[in-house]
């Protein structure tokens, strides 16, 4: 067994009580609401990395086919010795694409919530490019996070793949906008994916795949309350519900109780009328234009976006101007 130092454990209990927190404010509030970023626990960040793989989810692929097409093209956006900082880094896949083409680089900065992860892939990174210095930081990136000191007067660039931004409302993808580039300072830039609005039976089936296996990671967020929240959840009594709402460019995620019933979590019980939801996650798509608009308001200069062939998706390359 692993021993915690007194650091860990209470790290690991603010993060428990923060959970615990959001959970209860979102199954008492009205509509019902969880917030996306508690799917990610190692069995949700096990399924993700399944649905990246399902031939119905077309983000990963074609947001890798253009990594593989421009990657010389986005290197030379960074400046020599710069420090190349990762939102959310989970498995290190599409920065090893960059990093390949970029040895102008001097220092990655991966952030992610998950130490194991973290750990892992630097190891591994620190093994393939021996002279490039890894310095993982452990934090939540929707929360305020320090940069290590060693980084401090490089030049920096963000990478913030895989369309996560889609994942916040407007309001907090603009505020996650304006909160990187004051860390990463004026003049850096920021290399973003950016999912693109597209005919509703492709972004449906993206999110309603044969084999299940989105409706699985929707359900082992109650699951997941099970297990750290002592809940009681019956699985088989909600269901998957995921549809693209094209008034406001989004797909929506739900979990649909099958019937009236109460659920306790926490010691509180929480009420279910047969049909009602808990809303889990948006998934906003954005034009090449709409998303250019968001990061201009966020005090960033548009200065290049790509697209897969079949535009599905896009990379933008911007640069911050400040607020
Ligand atoms: C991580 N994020 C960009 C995914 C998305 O497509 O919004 C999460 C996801 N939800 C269901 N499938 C994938």
């Amino acid at each position: 067994m692993a021993v915690q130092t007194p650091a860990a454990v209470l790290d690991a209990a603010a993060a428990d009580s923060a959970f615990l927190r959001d959970v209860v404010a979102g199954l008492t509030a009205r509509p019902k609401r969880l917030p996306p970023k508690y799917f990610y626990d190692e069995t949700g960040a096990r399924l993700f990395e399944a649905i990246t793989a399902l031939p119905e989810y077309y983000p990963t692929r074609c947001e890798l086919a253009i990594l593989r097409e421009r990657a010389p093209e986005i290197a030379r956006l960074f400046p020599a010795g710069s420090a190349l900082v990762e939102f959310g880094s989970g498995s290190s896949r599409k920065v090893r694409m960059l990093l390949a083409a970029a040895p102008a680089i001097a220092a990655y900065v991966p952030v992610d919530i998950s130490f194991e992860m973290l750990m892992k892939e630097a190891d591994a990174l620190r093994r393939d490019h021996p002279r490039l210095a890894v310095l993982p930081v452990e934090a939540d990136f929707t929360r305020p996070f320090s940069l290590p000191a060693a980084v401090a007067g490089a030049a920096h660039v963000g990478f913030f793949p895989g369309s996560t931004i889609g994942n916040f409302e407007p309001h907090e993808a603009a505020a996650f906008l304006r909160h990187a580039g004051a860390m990463l300072g004026r003049g850096a830039a920021l290399i973003i994916g950016v999912d693109l609005v597209k005919d509703a039976g492709v972004l449906d089936a993206a999110y309603n795949d044969a084999a299940g296996v989105t409706a699985e990671f929707n359900l082992n967020l109650l699951a997941r309350i099970n297990r750290e929240l002592g809940g009681d959840f019956e699985l088989a009594s909600f269901a998957h519900r995921a549809f693209y709402d094209g008034a406001r460019r989004r797909i929506e995620m739900h979990l649909v109780s099958r019937k009236r019933q109460q659920v306790r979590v926490a010691g509180r019980a929480i009420e279910f009328y047969a049909g009602e939801t808990i809303h889990t996650e948006n998934s906003y798509k954005y034009t090449l234009e709409s998303f250019a608009a968001l990061a201009r308001g966020a005090g960033w200069s548009p200065v290049a976006a790509w697209t897969d062939a079949g535009a599905n998706f896009s990379i933008h390359a911007l640069v911050f101007e400040g607020a």
